[in-house]
């Protein structure tokens, strides 16, 4: 048999070009692209018929938080199997969760324990950035490069957090570390002193209920710490990542940087474009749904983050999946969050959501072309994080990794429709047309006609070569 299988009559579309094409897949890999691939009888095991659908590289996540740590009491929504059931109804192929460190642990033996959770647990692939906590000697000087050398190719640093923000000096390291392997920096910029002083500020007034989330960490807090990552990283000449960006100071902090020449790149969630500060206003804890961190901001920050998207300021669209239950005294209703907005546990899912929300809302209502939103939901996660050309497009020789989509399918979000851990999305109501109906990972269905049929354990671990975007200028 030519091929195993082939996708018949579908519109292609990668991040450069949109044509009608049939897909032949064999052994995982796409290996011909052309017109009635079909046409030989006996071409294929299985011809799949996609005529009226779409045919994109699956959606890559490259932020979402599986089974972290979480702090006393607290316990994420998703295992890696929920969450990656979830991701590949949502239109995904792979999702790059994190493996985090706490101080004094050794990377190493974080990595092998999220290979633990995940090994033979996963319906779509992995890969795993890492979260520096501890940037001792010992682990910037061994146990990082190391890693990198074995495919973990990125890592996150953090400005903020008890046990996990990083001083200047520290950053300045595992930013140096980061020049010198060729891994990509992702950073959280929020300043962590101004948030404390804030946060102790409001508590002492009074001011507990879940909607000071927002004002406990105003725009200030994040446009500085932006605008000090980007000096650091002007300082060592590295390129970095600015995650979860919600407003349009920090934004423009990155488009200065841009303009100057340096390697500054952007990333914004679906949070950022649909929620505001006054979801987090609910009684009764109902704003606890939406506590997230950067905070939702207002109707203005969410067309500045349509604008950098438009634009290329922000590269990526990611969902910042962190998923902790609702009603759930070790999720968003832990009984000492109830005491004070600082003690919800921070994060919302979304990583079903995602692909949806901006097709609907980019693509469906003029915003973005279609290309566009291949990039932004795929082929930058697999450029920016060293999946490319394996992942994140349709040619030959890539996986064949595949979402077939209904552009005209209307569809209401709601909880009903979700296959993760969480028992609420932050989305609920939100009417969209457009829809992805089957995923396919190296060539197998994991969910076809909006029916699970992969098996757990069909999703692997991907180690990922060094990014090109994370090349440093040579100006040295
Ligand atoms: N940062 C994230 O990236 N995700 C959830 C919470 C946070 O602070
Ligand atoms: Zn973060
Ligand atoms: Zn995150």
């Amino acid at each position: 048999m030519i091929f195993d299988t082939i996708i018949r009559g579908g519109t292609v579309a990668t991040a450069s070009d949109t044509f009608s094409c049939d897909i032949g897949i064999k052994g995982g890999k796409i290996t011909a692209l052309g017109a009635n691939l079909g046409a030989d009888l006996g071409a294929a095991t299985e011809i799949v018929d996609a005529t009226g659908l779409l045919v994109l590289p699956g959606g890559i996540d490259s932020h979402v938080h599986i089974a972290q740590p979480s702090g006393p009491g607290i316990v994420m929504a998703d295992d890696f199997a929920s969450a990656t059931r979830s991701a590949a109804f949502g239109g995904n192929t792979m999702v790059l969760p994190f493996a985090m460190q706490q101080k004094g642990e050794s990377l190493r033996e974080v990595v092998k324990d999220y290979h633990k959770k995940a090994d033979g647990q996963c319906y779509i692939d992995v890969s795993f950035h890492l979260i520096i906590a501890d940037a001792s000697d010992a682990v910037l000087g061994q146990e990082l490069p190391a890693l990198v050398h074995d495919g973990y190719t990125s890592f996150k640093v953090f400005m903020t957090y008890e046990g996990l923000a990083l001083s200047d000096m520290e950053m300045l390291k595992v930013m140096s570390v980061a020049r010198e392997t060729g891994a990509m920096v992702m950073v959280h910029a929020e300043n962590y002193d101004a948030i404390r002083f804030l946060t102790d500020r409001l508590e002492q007034a009074g001011k507990t209920e879940t909607k000071y989330h927002g004002t406990s960490r105003p725009i200030a807090v994040e446009r500085e710490a932006t605008h000090r990552a980007i000096s650091l990283a002007e300082l060592i000449d590295v390129p970095i990542m600015i995650v979860h960006v919600s407003n349009r100071e920090a934004m423009d902090e990155i488009a200065r940087a841009r303009s100057r020449g340096l390697k500054i790149y952007g990333e914004t969630c679906p949070q950022y474009l649909m929620l505001t500060e006054s979801d987090m206003d609910g009684l009764n804890m109902e704003g606890a749904k939406y506590v997230c961190s950067p905070p939702p901001r207002d109707k203005e920050s969410q067309r500045a983050c349509w604008e950098g998207l438009q634009q290329g300021i922000f590269s990526l669209f990611s969902s910042d999946h962190c998923p902790f239950r609702y009603d759930d005294p070790q999720g968003k209703l832990a009984p000492k969050g109830k005491t004070s907005f600082r003690w919800v546990p921070n994060g919302i899912p979304g990583v079903e959501t995602r692909l949806p929300i901006l097709f609907s809302e980019g693509v469906g209502k003029g915003r973005l072309t279609l290309n566009e939103f291949v990039a932004l939901t795929s082929t930058n996660h697999a450029k920016t994080y060293g999946l490319y050309p394996k992942k994140g497009t349709i040619a030959v020789g890539s996986d064949a990794d595949i979402a077939l989509w209904d552009p005209k399918r209307k569809e209401t979000i709601s909880q009903s429709l979700m296959h993760g851990g969480t028992d609420y999305t932050p989305y609920e109501g939100i009417a969209v047309t457009g829809w992805p109906v089957s995923t396919m990972v190296r060539g197998k269905f994991v969910v076809r006609d909006g029916k699970l049929v992969g098996a757990l354990g069909g999703g692997d671990y991907v180690p990922r070569e060094k990014s090109e975007l994370a090349k440093a200028r040579e100006t040295r």
